[in-house]
């Protein structure tokens, strides 16, 4: 009993002297416990006398040892508020205040975006596949009709590369249809791809334009494709990334690998946005690859994809998806 009553004692009072952080507090605490009248040690001291005569000698080290303790842990505190310290590291921490916030990163709108398109053209049947960003003449320009002078291979309009292959200069990719051709020379139909990635393209960034920016490139060529297929398949994917209500239009356009070809536009708060190009697969593609024109039809379309998440997010610039400002990013 009196050894369990003085253990408890002297760890409280260990605890309360080293926790003081000023004098006022420490004062308190030698008043609690080390007080001549009513300290608590004094009131264990009287019990001594209560204690078997042959306990007595035992009990008397008991209470020195545990008196010495507590007077060498009172002056060390009275030294550390002398001092100035604020107290041992234990008192310093208070486990009470909320923890600094942990902040988790998170995929890119762009990325997000991606991900996105390939889910929804999955579940019309598109498998997505990819294509390399250094491309061929062939596979940029030639497979797809544009022959050597056309001015779509203008040096001023694509990034050419010092690297050539044989007398044929290696350049960025102006755009994704490289990937039509590429699956093309590899498969045979039926053939339902969609392909995303970056373009690159020496254009001045404006609200609409960047040099580097994504494009989702869809093919699909199977028995009996006509436009009104492509436009069925526009029109769910724009209802289904952007919802229900957008308004999907289609111009006549030219693009020297369809035949006919359409642009694709969007309306964007009450104005019309080119969203990309589209139509039926020319017959010289086709022959190109090595598919029979006579028996296999097809479309394609190309999109671009920082202009539909401007479009989905109500962004008015998608010059700030790369400007890499978080308080922008963190929205998404
Ligand atoms: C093409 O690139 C064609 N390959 C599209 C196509 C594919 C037509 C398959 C027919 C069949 P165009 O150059 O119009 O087409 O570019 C397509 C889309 O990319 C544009 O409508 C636009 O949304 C986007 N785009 C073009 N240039 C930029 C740019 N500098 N910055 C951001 N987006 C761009």
């Amino acid at each position: 009993m009196f050894r369990a009553e003085l253990d408890r004692l002297r760890a409280d009072a260990e605890l309360a002297l080293s926790a003081a952080i000023d004098a006022a507090a420490l004062e308190a605490a030698r008043i609690e416990f080390l007080g001549a009248k009513s300290g608590r040690l004094k009131a264990i001291q009287k019990s001594l006398g209560g204690l078997a005569p042959a306990d007595k000698p035992a009990g008397g080290k008991q209470f020195n040892d545990a008196k010495n303790a507590i007077t060498a842990c009172f002056e060390a505190a009275q030294a550390r508020v002398a001092a100035g310290s604020s107290g041992p590291a234990v008192s310093a921490i208070d486990v009470t205040l909320p923890a600094d916030p942990f902040r988790l990163g998170h995929l890119h709108p762009i990325t997000k975006t991606i991900r996105r398109v390939q889910e929804i053209m999955g579940r019309l049947g598109f498998e997505s596949v990819d294509g390399p960003e250094v491309e061929d003449q062939w596979h940029n320009f030639e497979a797809l009709a544009i022959p050597a002078e056309h001015p779509a291979r203008d040096p001023l309009d694509n990034f050419y590369l010092a690297v050539a292959r044989g007398s044929d200069p290696l350049l960025l990719r102006s755009q994704t249809s490289t990937v039509q051709i590429r699956v093309m020379e590899n498969r045979e139909p039926p053939l339902r791809i969609v392909s995303l990635g970056r373009v690159y393209r020496p254009d001045t960034a404006d609200a609409t334009h960047y040099p580097m920016f994504h494009q989702v490139e869809g093919l699909l060529v199977e028995p009996g494709t006509t436009m009104a297929h492509l436009k069925s398949v526009l029109r769910m994917f724009a209802s289904s990334f952007l919802g229900g209500d957008v308004k999907v239009r289609f111009r006549p356009s030219f693009f020297p690998f369809t035949e006919p070809s359409v642009e694709v536009d969007m309306e964007w708060g009450g104005r019309w946005v080119e969203m990309g190009g589209a139509g039926m697969v020319d017959p010289a593609v086709l022959e190109a690859v090595g598919y029979d024109p006579d028996t296999v039809t097809g479309f394609a379309f190309g999109l671009g994809v920082e202009r539909i998440a401007a479009r989905r997010h109500g962004v008015d610039d998608i010059r700030d998806f790369y400007r890499n400002d978080v308080r922008f990013l963190r929205q998404f």
